[in-house]
């Protein structure tokens, strides 16, 4: 699907000057018809040395039995790549006992709404939004379809800010309204968007719980057999490394368990931090996971459920909806493809009916050079400063860093507005020798904080992640 590079440059030349003069991204827009499967574009952003590069797929294309709304192909982060799929595949919705009962639902009816900057003629199923111009019905609740003024844009939109891109689609389900945006960041973290609201029909106005669950197919490093799933709880100081198909909850919300997705071979992977949002439903009988880990199987793209009467997931049942083997059944994960469930649900606790819930996790990178301990002749820059672990954290965790010559250093904590709020190592250092260090985070409040190392010839810094 993806147009080489010359072709691509020399369609982009001409697309430009149809756009805005501040799209910094390039975007192949390859049909906007198609059928189930079909890549509607492609984008690389920024447009020089591009960050990051994926196909995406609309709504109305999206795959599976009910759809999976706005589904990324081929997901790469400055060269790594990061996901081979990532979507919705299951959507449910659940009402309080009295209500009107659960529903599964779909994502592929793809709804219009307002975005500026559509692009003329055959591609008018994209737009390039400039910042703060897509409006769903989560920004104007009576932008129905039966609004008076209409609504325009039935397409993916994109919005461009500093160091954020944002990828928009925008779905229903009879009374329901779904809206699913990619947030992608220059710094590496991926923010996958749900966001839930509904009509105003009779039974949306009493108490529901939505529920959505995500499909993260990691192919870290494109080598998806050595991919590594562990769950870690920061405030116990616990950590899990699975060898079987599982299926998880958060437990105690304020533990903040999370989960990290490594290639053990390069140590490029991501943090899977549950969204605050997310955390306020915990797991029932209905909703049955906060999260799965799975072996990839091309047919285990979802739970085979085909009528709306099909309520609750089915990923570790026998028989499952479709009759096929479930999803999550003690297979080893290890030398597997290894596929990421995960649970965003929103409350609509319905005395608003436009109410919007705007849920997803924070997926934090792991970057290579954070995790690896080189041995002193494959110290290249001198130092080694170790990812914090735990992290995020609550209340210390501990750094460790050495350099290859001997050498005064300082250790400091900053905060996110850079100031220094901390000295945490102030003294010669050995050569070849981890010092370990720990962080209180006790009397600082929750935030990001960078720790940076300086040294007569090295300087080098890791971030870390206070949550109280
Ligand atoms: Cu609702």
């Amino acid at each position: 699907m993806r147009i080489s590079t010359t072709l691509f440059i020399a369609a982009l030349g001409l697309g430009l000057t149809a756009l805005p003069a501040a799209a910094q991204y390039n975007a192949t827009i390859n049909t906007c018809g198609g059928s189930e499967g079909t890549i509607m574009g492609h984008i690389d952003w920024p447009a020089t040395n591009p960050l990051w590069s994926f196909d995406f797929i609309r709504p109305a294309n999206s795959t599976g039995e009910n759809g999976s709304g706005l589904e990324l192909r081929d997901v790469y982060y400055d060269g790594h790549k990061v996901f081979d799929r990532a979507h919705v595949p299951i959507l449910n919705v659940e009402y309080e006992p009295g209500g009107c009962g659960c529903f599964r639902d779909w994502s592929y009816a793809q709804t219009p709404y307002y975005a500026d900057g559509i692009r003329p003629g055959a591609e008018s199923c994209f737009a390039d939004a400039t910042a703060g111009e897509v409006e769903t019905t989560c920004e104007f609740p009576t932008g129905d379809s039966s609004a008076p003024n209409g609504i325009p844009f039935d397409g993916i939109a994109v919005e461009e800010f500093p160091s954020e891109l944002v990828l928009t689609g925008h779905m229903s389900a009879s009374w329901y309204r779904y809206r699913m945006k990619w947030h992608f960041y220059t710094d590496g973290r991926i923010w996958p968007e749900y966001s839930m609201s509904s009509n105003t029909a009779t039974c949306t106005g009493t108490t529901h719980r939505h529920h959505a669950y995500w499909r993260f197919d990691f192919d870290l490093d494109g080598t998806p057999n050595n991919d590594v799933v562990r769950e870690i709880n920061p405030t116990a100081g616990t950590e899990i490394t699975f060898t079987t198909e599982d299926v998880r909850t958060w437990g105690d919300p304020a533990d903040g368990i999370f989960w990290d997705v490594r290639d053990e071979t390069t140590g490029f992977g991501y943090q899977i931090v549950p969204g605050s949002e997310d955390l306020l439903l915990p797991v029932d009988p209905f909703s049955r996971l906060d999260a799965a880990i799975a072996v990839y199987d091309p047919n285990e793209l979802e739970d085979g459920a085909t009528s709306l009467g099909h309520c609750p997931i089915n990923l570790d049942s026998f028989p499952t909806y479709d009759g096929e083997d479930p999803i999550v059944n003690g297979e080893t994960l290890t030398g597997e493809d290894i596929v990421f469930w995960y649970r965003s649900s929103g409350l609509h606790v319905g005395n608003d009916i436009w109410e919007c819930n705007i849920v997803g996790p924070t997926l934090n990178p792991i970057l290579a050079t954070d995790t690896t301990a080189p041995t002193p002749e494959e110290m290249p820059n001198g130092y080694v400063l170790e990812r914090a672990y735990p992290n995020p954290f609550n209340p210390s965790t501990t750094v460790r860093f050495k350099v290859a010559e001997a050498q005064n250093v300082t250790l400091v904590l900053i905060d996110a507005l850079g100031r220094q709020v901390a000295e945490l190592f102030n003294g010669r250092a050995e050569a070849d020798k981890y010092e370990s260090i720990r962080v209180d985070g006790s009397n600082l409040p929750s935030g990001a904080y960078t720790v940076r190392l300086e040294g007569e010839t090295v300087q080098g810094s890791t971030r870390i992640v206070l949550i109280k």
